[in-house]
């Protein structure tokens, strides 16, 4: 029975990466926990994935109230920064003052506000002119081990480096310590927009009443320990938040489906390299000589844009030597679907953390290849966990296209993934224990119930 006091807010930023956890999770505590929920969200969306997926699910939640936030203009010139979505994340945070009468004219008045961690500051700024009190939650979309480095990183930065021991850096209690090479590479540069952000918001995370994470014991014990530095609110490890029926589409290409089902089981590599990453060409030849000497079946989703509303026709050269090996797809595929495929049976990913999440679900063995961003301290606890194995020397492509890794490389590593049997059964054994934490009665539930509870208070 709905209580009629549970009434969530909850504020996503720009990127599948943000959009989707939420969404998930937004249909978790309208399906199973009957709170009444308002989504707060911008228009238009930065790429048409995430247009299409708000649509999905407010079609498949009428019950939740949809509210357009109507941003201020952004002048990119003042923003240190030409990454679209970090371009939207800055949007919001100047409009986010905006936000006090939005949230003020909800009827009945919110009980929680869920918000993304890319807008700490601006939003708690927003909440604190309410003239009420708003009990305020972060939304952290990454691993629990990029969330430490998220919280510490002020103390050791300073205006002009980062204070590094031996090319590590330590945070108390987290171990083993991250090397530098792992730290995303734009905390070292000082003023870079995501150096700015950290070192204003990380200090402000006391100031919550929690912070939400999707991750689960199994992966990571730190999420579940709330083992992530001192002075941190509690965390709530309401993971794995996994693909759901709203996420699913119609147009995934029946012949997709259909080629998966006559591979034999366990025998196809899929790669991806999430919704945020564009290879260069040159890159995405030697992928494409790396398949296909590797041996095994593939199902390739191959960009070469950042944004998909610019998405380019045109066929590339190596879609003709990859015939008849394997499958490449140009358009945004139902990941959740191929991934729970019994055909796949290793996964080479740029480890964006839900896609981390999703093959940890459904037992598929990743091989690691962080582009940017947090991807290599998400590939940490991939190794870490026996989720899968990382090419640790292979260079952050992403960031820099003028660095290639080479097609006999990527093909002896991609063996490596799917020959061992010993990741296919430790992969397995993360699934099957994602599937506990998230079964009726188990962790993932009773912490939302805690929660959903605390907000009815
Ligand atoms: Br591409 C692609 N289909 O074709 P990550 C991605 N996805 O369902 P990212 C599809 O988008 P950030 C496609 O399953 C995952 O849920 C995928 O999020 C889905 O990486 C999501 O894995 C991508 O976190 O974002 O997109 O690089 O770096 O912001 O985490």
């Amino acid at each position: 029975v709905r209580s009629p006091k549970t009434h969530v807010v909850l504020l996503p930023s720009a990127g599948m990466g943000h959009l989707t956890p939420f969404l998930r999770l937004a249909a978790l505590l309208a399906q199973n926990h009957h709170c009444q929920l308002t989504l707060i969200t911008t228009h238009p969306t930065v790429s048409l994935a995430e247009s299409s997926l708000i649509s999905r699910f407010l079609s498949a939640f009428p019950q939740v109230t949809q509210i357009d936030f109507h941003l201020l203009p952004l002048d990119p010139t003042t923003v240190n920064s030409n990454d679209p979505f970090w371009l939207r994340f800055e949007a919001i945070r100047r409009s986010a003052h905006l936000l006090s009468p939005l949230l003020s004219s909800l009827s009945p008045p919110p009980s929680a506000l869920v918000y993304d961690v890319s807008l700490i500051s601006p939003v708690l700024t927003a909440i604190e002119a309410l003239g009420f009190r708003l009990p305020a939650y972060i939304f952290f979309t990454s691993s629990a081990r990029m969330l430490a480095l998220f919280a510490y990183y002020h103390v050791v930065a300073t205006t002009t480096a980062l204070q590094f021991v031996d090319d590590v850096l330590e945070i108390p209690r987290i171990n083993p310590a991250i090397p530098i090479s792992s730290i995303p590479p734009l905390l070292l540069i000082p003023n870079s927009l995501f150096a700015n952000i950290f070192i204003e918001d990380g200090p402000k995370l006391p100031h919550f009443n929690g912070v939400l994470i999707n991750s689960f014991q199994g992966i990571e014990t730190e999420a579940v320990e709330g083992k992530v530095v001192g002075a941190l609110p509690p965390l709530f490890a309401v993971g794995p938040l996994v693909p759901c029926e709203f996420e699913k589409i119609d147009d995934q290409g029946e012949q997709l489906l259909k080629w998966l089902d006559d591979q034999a089981q366990g025998s196809v590599v899929y790669v991806s390299f999430g919704s945020r990453t564009a290879l260069s060409r040159d890159q995405i030849t030697e992928v494409g000589d790396g398949l296909v000497k590797c041996g095994f079946r593939f199902l390739w989703v191959v960009k070469e844009k950042l944004v998909d509303r610019e998405e380019q026709e045109g066929s590339l050269e190596i879609m003709e030597k990859t015939k008849g090996k394997g499958l490449v797809v140009k358009h945004w595929v139902d990941q959740g679907e191929i991934l729970s495929h019994k055909a796949v049976g290793g996964f080479l990913s740029h480890c964006g953390w839900n896609s981390v999440v999703e093959a940890a679900w459904h037992g598929v063995r990743i091989l690691a290849w962080p582009q940017h961003g947090d991807q290599k301290i998400n590939a940490e606890v991939v190794e870490r966990s026996g989720l899968g194995i990382w090419a640790k020397t292979w260079a952050w492509t992403g960031d820099d296209p003028a660095v290639v890794v080479n097609g006999e490389e990527i093909a002896a590593k991609i063996k490596e993934l799917m020959q061992s049997e010993m990741l296919r059964v430790k992969a397995m054994k993360i699934g099957q224990e994602a599937k506990r934490v998230a079964s009726v009665g188990g962790c993932r539930e009773k912490i939302l119930k805690g929660l959903v509870q605390e907000w009815s208070k």
